[in-house]
């Protein structure tokens, strides 16, 4: 692989991922000069390039060294991934982190009113998908054998135009499948989108920008499900109440003036907090409690 002195970071052009993906490089602090209609953006805050591309087309340029980075769905990567495999070739990509939006599954749907027992019911029957290794896989793992009809959109429609029996397709709020009178029946994959990166490591300036945009997204990550939770208790009960804070850092602990053995609490949290984690601190002697959303954090 030739030297290179920038980051080259390949995200999908027009599609369900491109918003985030860009909301998140921004979040990292990259700006780039604009150019959204055009392939290649110039990195203007750091030497990190950015590729405007579809979304399939991703993991090959990181294998072919086109790029360093991608952000794409798991259900793009494993396919990819198991395809490389079954072929006897190393895919040339790795998954390095989970970035939390795009969720949705890959699923195996029936015609509305047709039985599932099992996976034993697909036996001789041909199912109409865009991901063919991730099908097969799960054929093979549960020795059944079916017939796999590649399809590269419009998937759910196949059963009613007699190309295939079922399908195995993208699911996210069902309202496809619903239109279609089909019914979900196992899912194959539970998907997000991935950070994806090459597997080979590079000599010069690109492994230490890639190392730090890794750190920065990583405190994105973790900022996004943080909260700072500010409460009132007492000294006697604070064992209890700071063992229901979910993920919190060393909580700052204060005297409340004039309230004996009050005292308020602050902690960062790192975990969700949800309705529940509150009335149970409630029950266990907290009051005044408080969630705000954490807007930067420096350790
Ligand atoms: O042009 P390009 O190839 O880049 O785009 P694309 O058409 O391949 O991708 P796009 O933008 O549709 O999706 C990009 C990625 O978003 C996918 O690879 C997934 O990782 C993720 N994602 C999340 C989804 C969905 N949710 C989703 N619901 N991708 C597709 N769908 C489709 C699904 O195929 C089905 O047709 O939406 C329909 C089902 O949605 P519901 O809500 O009715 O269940
Ligand atoms: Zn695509």
């Amino acid at each position: 692989m030739s030297r290179r002195d920038r980051l080259r970071i390949a995200i999908q052009k027009s599609g369900r991922l491109s918003e985030a993906s860009l909301e998140l490089l921004a979040k990292c602090g990259l700006l780039f000069r604009q150019s959204r209609d055009k392939l290649f953006c110039y990195g203007e805050s750091l030497p990190i390039d950015l590729l405007l591309v579809r979304d399939d087309d991703i993991p090959a340029m990181i294998a072919q060294g086109v790029c360093e980075l991608g952000f794409v769905g798991q259900n793009v990567s494993r396919e990819q991934a198991v395809n490389a495999t079954q072929q006897g070739r190393d895919p040339g990509f790795v998954e390095l982190r989970e970035l939390g939006f795009g969720q949705c599954r890959l699923s195996l749907a029936l015609p509305q009113d047709e039985v599932w027992e099992g996976p034993q019911v697909l036996a001789g029957k041909r199912i109409a998908t865009s991901y063919p290794a991730l099908l097969e896989q799960y054929l093979r793992e549960h020795q059944v054998r079916a017939t796999p009809v590649v399809l590269s959109g419009s998937v759910e429609i196949a059963p009613k135009l007699g190309t295939a029996d079922l399908i195995c397709d993208l699911v996210s709020s069902g309202a496809t499948l619903a239109a279609n009178q089909l019914r979900e029946v196992a899912t194959i994959l539970q998907s997000q989108a991935v950070l994806i990166g090459a597997t080979l490591e590079f000599v010069d300036e690109r492994d230490a920008l890639k190392d730090l945009l890794l750190r920065r997204i990583d405190g994105v990550i973790r900022l996004r499900a943080s909260k700072l939770v500010m409460l009132h208790t007492t000294r006697n009960l604070l064992p209890q109440v700071l063992k229901l804070l979910p993920g919190a850092d060393l909580p700052s602990v204060y005297q409340l003036d004039g309230a004996g053995a009050g005292v308020a609490v602050q902690a960062v949290c790192h975990e969700a907090i949800t309705w529940q984690h509150l009335e149970e601190l409630k029950r266990a002697g907290a009051h005044n409690l408080l969630v705000l959303p954490v807007e930067k954090m420096l350790s």
